[in-house]
């Protein structure tokens, strides 16, 4: 009975590593940059963390660099100490990871994560 659920178990934990699990990035905020944990991912689904350790607010917006449409994702402006995500997919390009709060960008929240 134990060695069944052990095997139950191991197919349990095997399954999901077989599906594409979304891709995490997480972008630390301090004044005034983002500091990537990664500047490339695969095309797909995609987690984006961002983690404010300044003592500023910040946003982050996601826009794909050259699209036709404006594809923009966005984290929510976030507190110090506080963590928010946007999930979503990911298309092939470079994106453009900023701060959209007055003046941040010019400051030098701007950074870009490589989809390829
Ligand atoms: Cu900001």
């Amino acid at each position: 009975m134990r060695r069944l659920a052990l095997v139950a178990l191991f197919f349990a934990l095997a399954a999901p590593a077989q599906a594409a699990a979304p891709q995490r990035v997480l972008v630390e905020a301090t004044e005034f940059r983002f500091t990537l944990s990664r500047t490339s991912v695969k095309p797909g689904s995609a987690i984006v963390q961002l983690a404010i350790r300044g003592e500023d607010p910040h946003d982050l917006k996601l826009r794909k660099v050259g699209a036709a449409r404006a594809s923009i994702a966005s984290v929510p402006e976030t507190l110090p100490g506080g963590v928010a995500e946007w999930r979503g997919k990911l298309t092939k390009g470079r994106w453009e990871l900023y701060c959209s709060i007055e003046g941040h960008k010019a400051a030098g929240m701007r950074t870009v994560l490589n989809v390829k």
